[in-house]
C-alpha cells in the first residue's frame, strides 16, 4: 500500500559545466524541477521532471510542467490508496491528454517511493539485473569541425562506449567527416539532429550514410513516423526515433511502417515508468535494440535513468554520463561516476536511487518552492 500525504516542487538553477547546443537552441543554465514525496508514513522519495526551459525539444517546459503538477497530477495521486507504482499510471491517462513528463515526475517519484518502502534498490523494482550501465557521452553542436574532433578523443580517451554527435544542415557532414578521421573506423559514433532535416535533404542524409554511423537519431520531425520511414529505406545506418516516440503505440507504428530500427528511451518523455516499461518489453520481444536517453538531468533523475537502463533490454549505451559531465557539484551524494571502462555502477544494494540528495545544496539552488497536500 501507498498513500501520498504532501508534493513539494522545487526549482533548483544549475549551470551546466559547458553550454549545449542541439539544433533548435542552446542551454547553459538549467532550470530543474525536483519533487519531494512524502507518503502518510512518513517516507520520503526525490524524483526530476526532465521538461525543459522552451518548448525546443517537446512542448512542456517546466513553467507547464509545474501548473499541471500543482493543479491537475497531484490532486489525482495525493490521499490515494495505491496497491503499487504501477497503477499510478492508469489513474494519471483517464480523461488526461499530454504532459507525459509532468506525469512522470510524480509516476516516477511513486516507484522510488515504493522502493524505498520495500527497502528496494529502484533498479531492483524495476527489474533490473546489470550491476553496471555502459556510458555514452552526447556532444552538444560546435563552432568547427576541429573542435568537435577534439572533444571527440577526448570522451574516447576517457572511456565513453558511445559517442553522439549534434548535427544540423551545415554542421554536419564535414563535422562528422573530421570527427571519423582523428577517431578511427571502429569509434562508436552516432549523430542526432533533432529534427534539423526534412525529406528535401535526402542527398545530405545520403552522404551521411556513408559515415559507418551506429545510427542517426531523429533526422525529420519530431512527431512523424511515415517519412521516417522513407528516409529509413533510402539508407543503410539505421534511423533511431527519439521525439517520435511518445509511448507503447508509437512503437507499434514504428515496427509496422519501418520508421526506425533502434529506440532512445525517455521515461519522462513517454509518462513514465510503466509505458516505459512497456516499450522496453517491445522491444524485447522485435529485437529492437533499446537505449536510454537523457535530458541533461540532475542527479536525482540520472538515478532513475541508471536504475532503468541496468534493465536487459538496454543493449546499447545510453546517454547517461558521470555527474562531473554537466555540473561543477551535483545535487546527490555520492555524485555518479564512471570507470576508465566507460561503465556506471548500478547501486542494488541501497534502497531507492541509492544516492542522497543533499539538502543543504538543494536548499541554496532553490529558486521557489510549493508543496501540495492531501486534503
Ligand atoms: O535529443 O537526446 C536529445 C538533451 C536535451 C534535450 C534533448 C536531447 C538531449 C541530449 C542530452 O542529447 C543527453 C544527456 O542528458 O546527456
Ligand atoms: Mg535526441
Amino acid at each position: 500500500m501507498l498513500t501520498l500525504a504532501a508534493i513539494t516542487l522545487r526549482e533548483i538553477a544549475l549551470e551546466l559545466v559547458e553550454p549545449f547546443r542541439i539544433s533548435s537552441g542552446e542551454t547553459r543554465h538549467r532550470r530543474i524541477l525536483l519533487l519531494e514525496l512524502l507518503d502518510t508514513d512518513g517516507v520520503r522519495a526525490w524524483s526530476e521532471g526532465v521538461a525543459g526551459e522552451r518548448p525546443n525539444y517537446s512542448a512542456e517546459t517546466i513553467d507547464t510542467a509545474w501548473l499541471m503538477i500543482r493543479d491537475h497530477v497531484a490532486p489525482r495521486v495525493l490521499g490515494v490508496r495505491f496497491e503499487s507504482a504501477a497503477d499510478v499510471h492508469p489513474r494519471l491517462t483517464v480523461d488526461f491528454r499530454g504532459n507525459p513528463m509532468a506525469r512522470a515526475a510524480v509516476e516516477m517519484g511513486m516507484w522510488c517511493l515504493e522502493a524505498q518502502r520495500r527497502g528496494l534498490s529502484l533498479a531492483r523494482l524495476l527489474g533490473g539485473e546489470r550491476e553496471k550501465v555502459a556510458a555514452g557521452i552526447s556532444i552538444g553542436i560546435q563552432d568547427s569541425p576541429d573542435i568537435l574532433a577534439e572533444k571527440a578523443v577526448t570522451a574516447l580517451t576517457r572511456g565513453y562506449r558511445k559517442i553522439k554527435l549534434k548535427i544540423e544542415p551545415g554542421r554536419d557532414l564535414a563535422f562528422i567527416r573530421a570527427v571519423r578521421e582523428v577517431c578511427g573506423p571502429d569509434a562508436p559514433l552516432m549523430v542526432d539532429a533533432n529534427n534539423a532535416y526534412t525529406l528535401d535533404d535526402l542527398p545530405r542524409l545520403t552522404e551521411l550514410d556513408t559515415f559507418a554511423l551506429m545510427m542517426i537519431e531523429q533526422p525529420l520531425a519530431a512527431d512523424d513516423l511515415v517519412q521516417h520511414a522513407a528516409l529509413q529505406a533510402e539508407l543503410v545506418t539505421p534511423i533511431c526515433l527519439d521525439e517520435s516516440i511518445t509511448g507503447p503505440d508509437r512503437v507499434r507504428d514504428m515496427l509496422t511502417l519501418g520508421s526506425g530500427r533502434i529506440v532512445n528511451l525517455k521515461p519522462g518523455r513517454v509518462g513514465g515508468f510503466t509505458p516505459a516499461l512497456q516499450i522496453h518489453a517491445l522491444c524485447v520481444d522485435a529485437g529492437v535494440p533499446l537505449w536510454c536517453g537523457g535530458m541533461l538531468e540532475s542527479g536525482v533523475g540520472r538515478g532513475f535513468n541508471i536504475a532503468l537502463a541496468s534493465l536487459p533490454g538496454f543493449t546499447l549505451p545510453g546517454d547517461i554520463s558521470p555527474s562531473e559531465r554537466y555540473w561543477r557539484h551535483d545535487v546527490v551524494e555520492p555524485g555518479w561516476t564512471m570507470d576508465e571502462t566507460g561503465m556506471i555502477g548500478v547501486p542494488h544494494t541501497e534502497p531507492g536511487t541509492g544516492v542522497q540528495v543533499d539538502r543543504d545544496r538543494i536548499a541554496a539552488l532553490t529558486v521557489r518552492e510549493e508543496t501540495v497536500r492531501a486534503r
